[in-house]
């Protein structure tokens, strides 16, 4: 039997296909650059006869550009990359489309979740489009023969590309990828600002707390913690940054935050946001020097940044106090709250939107020039990581200044021969 889209799964689809509509109508007023990019490819049709998968948080701008890459003339099958970040209505919205299956659920379990991975597979897809790589690690271990009839893929996030990578130098990446995260475009924008103030709104609005006058702790001062340090001393916070890198502990240093080990910070933190991308970063010794009251919250792509299980076992009692709070109670009586489950705040709490829709705007643009260079220009990829070329890049760039009426200037050719030179000096 074939696995069952959302449609097939609501109770009332019309209903929830209106409001996922509307959310989406709003993010596409948004998102100029995703308007340009559709109008292009609505005339171009670009992926015509192309077959897309796609795994990624369905919500309102990813329904924009999984719309777009249908526009473009592909049949597309989409799920969701992570079991809470799903918005249900928005996948009936899409899933009404003709040219489009969403088989994105929220709150499924693991084995829900795999099931509609593969349940895109099963579409035959020649193009695939992932946040986290659940699809291609699907795709090799699961169905392997799909391999020599897809072009190649994009890759949104760092996680996923870190993953793709260390596929890669093991020499077990079957396909070529775009490591779309690694544009500027992309972590520039959606790592710092987006990641930084989606995470920070959400533990707000999960909790109904200020960040005014309290510690908040940054695990990890990459593009994503950057921006949620940033943001934090942007909303009156003590910031503490714990690294494991010396030149980005210093860099964190010479921002003016505070950084110490995550021992020392466990001691002062009132709020910790984990921004890694590794796991065990907050793990039994820390939970055991945390002041009463602490909120912890996890903005890496997987929910393997703090260990859940050791303060589990520490915990004499857990309760869920707010929607998308669960507190941990200690046996000293000290309570532990933990956010959306240690999964990814800015897109898992009840309240999550995902990142703005500008910044998305962005990252969506340069995922759908990808698809279009790998349906185009499929034979200049060999399997393995692929740099995104840089005048993808810079199309979307130059379409989002035009967009904002933003003019710059250009280079003479005077300038450019002088940059060029090495005979020049005084
Ligand atoms: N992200 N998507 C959204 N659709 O609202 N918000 C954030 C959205 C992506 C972001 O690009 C990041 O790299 C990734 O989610 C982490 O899984």
């Amino acid at each position: 039997m074939s696995h069952p889209t959302i449609t097939d799964r609501l109770a009332d689809p019309s209903g929830a296909r209106e409001s996922g509509r509307k959310k989406i109508e709003w993010a596409r007023q948004h998102m100029p650059i995703m308007t340009s990019i559709a109008e292009t490819f609505g005339e171009e049709r670009p992926l015509e006869g192309q077959t897309v998968a796609m795994a990624m948080h369905v919500e309102a701008k990813t329904a924009v550009l999984t719309e777009v890459i249908a526009e473009a003339g592909a049949e597309v099958a989409i799920t969701g990359c992570n079991p809470l970040s799903t918005h249900d209505d928005v996948s009936a919205a899409l899933d009404a489309h003709d040219a489009i299956t969403s088989y994105a659920e929220r709150e499924v379990d693991d084995e829900a979740y795999y099931a509609a991975i593969e349940a895109t597979l099963d579409h035959g897809p020649t193009v695939t489009v992932d946040d986290g790589g659940d699809l291609v690690m699907a795709i090799h271990d699961e169905y392997p023969e799909l391999i020599d009839s897809i072009l190649g893929g994009c890759e949104e996030t760092t996680t996923g590309v870190h993953r793709l990578r260390a596929m890669d130098s093991d020499g077990e990446l079957r396909y070529p990828m775009f490591a779309v995260n690694d544009t500027p475009m992309k972590r520039l924008f959606d790592n710092v600002h987006g990641t930084g103030e989606a995470s920070l709104s959400n533990v707000a609005m999960t909790t109904n707390l200020s960040f005014a006058g309290k510690t908040v702790v940054v695990a990890g001062y990459g593009y994503c913690g950057k921006g949620v340090a940033k943001k934090a001393k942007g909303q009156n916070a003590h910031v503490i940054v714990t690294e494991v890198e010396p030149r980005r502990a210093l860099e964190a240093h010479m921002e003016g935050y505070e950084v110490c080990p995550m021992a020392e910070a466990a001691e002062k933190g009132d709020v910790f946001v984990t921004t890694t991308g590794n796991r065990d970063v907050i793990v039994g010794e820390h939970f055991e020097r945390m002041a009463d009251g602490v909120v912890l919250a996890n903005a890496g792509h997987f929910n393997v940044e703090i260990d859940l299980d050791s303060l589990d076992d520490l915990a004499v009692a857990r309760r869920e106090v707010r929607d998308g709070v669960e507190e941990f109670e200690m046996e000293d009586g000290r309570r532990i709250n933990v956010l959306a489950e240690g999964r990814l705040v800015n897109l898992a709490s009840p309240v999550a939107m995902g990142h703005p829709v500008e910044v998305m705007d962005q990252s969506f643009g340069v995922q759908a020039v990808c698809v279009r260079e790998m349906v185009e220009n499929a034979d200049s990829y060999d399997a393995g990581v692929h740099e995104v070329p840089d005048e993808l890049d810079r199309e979307v760039a130059e379409i989002k200044l035009d967009a904002e009426g933003i003019g710059i200037d250009a280079l003479s050719d005077e300038q450019s021969a002088y940059m060029n030179s090495w005979q020049h000096g005084t």
